[in-house]
């Protein structure tokens, strides 16, 4: 099949995204209603967020370990492909680790079942970088290797992967995931991360000119601007069936920086921009983490390329912080 003719196909789909007022789920709410059209896409979440525009078109509330509102939902709209992004990430996992296992692992077992039972056709659903652990190469950390992850969202996310392979591999479901660094992004708040940092620096360089950094200035985590994450994200939706090659997760990356290398890319727009240190239980979880993934394997599957560096993203997010703040 040629490559428009499969893009027209998916475009015929209906998606329910679950957790869609989430940091990621909002602007990938946004960007598929842009491409499908607004009511060809189904926003959902918990409760309803303080953005507007995912309810900018069919909007259900719903707890994304509830199987039966999740079935009335898929069977009232016709849903062909489910965007699985309601979790609890890293930092919140490690206060609330039974209940962050619960909603990171019920939700996709319920999603991987729907899809084997053929109510759905296709899956995406978001894994980490936390699935790496502080024994996981550090530097190119690559696609196979050493896991080990010591944190209760990194192992839910490990398992979830291979969850994920299983299915794929035992009934054909058609799952796609990938492994997002710390995503960076002015319109939602990211709520429970260790990279949470990297957004919270640029709001408060903008609107207090001061900032207390949670790690250490010398922390280097893979980070992504919010546009790369997402066109990755509905590129491999979009990409042929036979060449996801990996089931379990892709490595996904763009740049990698330190809170000094961005205090110091801030400083160069907020002179008197000012940062203090004062780490917390997430500079462990920041230290279990890989530095720089190597994502080989997404750019040569399905043509993976990022478009931002830590310059342009830092223009990028602090004009649009000043413009919404007018
Ligand atoms: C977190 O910090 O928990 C997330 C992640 C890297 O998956 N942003």
């Amino acid at each position: 099949m040629r490559q428009s003719e499969n893009i027209l196909l998916k475009m015929a789909e209906t998606i329910l995204i679950l957790g869609a007022c989430g940091q990621i789920g909002t602007e990938l709410s946004q960007s598929l209603r842009e491409i499908h059209g607004r009511d060809k896409v189904i926003a959902s979440d918990i409760r309803y967020g303080e953005d507007t525009f995912v309810k900018e078109g069919p909007f259900e509330i719903i707890d994304a370990t509830d199987r039966d509102t999740i079935v009335k939902v898929i069977q009232k709209h016709n849903v062909s492909q489910v965007y699985l992004m309601a979790a609890m990430l890293s930092a919140t996992a490690e206060k609330h680790p039974q209940k962050a296992w619960d909603l990171n692992m019920n939700s996709l077992l319920i999603i991987l079942e729907l899809a084997k039972e053929k109510l759905i056709d296709t899956i995406y659903w978001p894994s980490s970088i936390a699935v790496f652990g502080p024994s996981s190469p550090k530097v190119n950390t690559p696609q196979d290797t050493i896991m080990n992850p010591t944190t209760v969202y990194g192992m839910s996310k490990l398992a979830g992967e291979h969850w994920c392979n299983y299915y794929h591999n035992k009934f054909g479901v058609d799952v796609r995931s990938l492994r997002y660094p710390g995503i960076i992004s002015w319109k939602t708040k990211p709520g429970g991360g260790t990279t949470d940092y990297a957004v919270d620096i640029y709001f408060k360089a903008v609107e207090e000119g001061k900032y207390e950094c949670f790690l250490e200035e010398n922390t280097m985590l893979p980070m992504m601007y919010m546009k790369d994450a997402i066109d990755a994200t509905i590129n491999i939706m979009e990409a042929k069936s036979e060449d996801i090659k990996v089931r379990t997760s892709y490595n996904l990356a763009a740049i990698s920086f330190t809170p000094e290398q961005i205090t110091a890319e801030i400083k160069k727009h907020i002179e008197n921009f000012e940062v203090s240190y004062k780490p917390d239980f997430r500079q462990d979880i920041a230290n279990s983490w890989p530095q720089i993934i190597d994502d080989s394997k997404a750019r040569e599957d399905w043509n993976w390329s990022h478009e931002f560096d830590l310059e342009s993203m830092t223009k990028e997010m602090l004009k649009n912080i000043q413009s919404s703040m007018i």
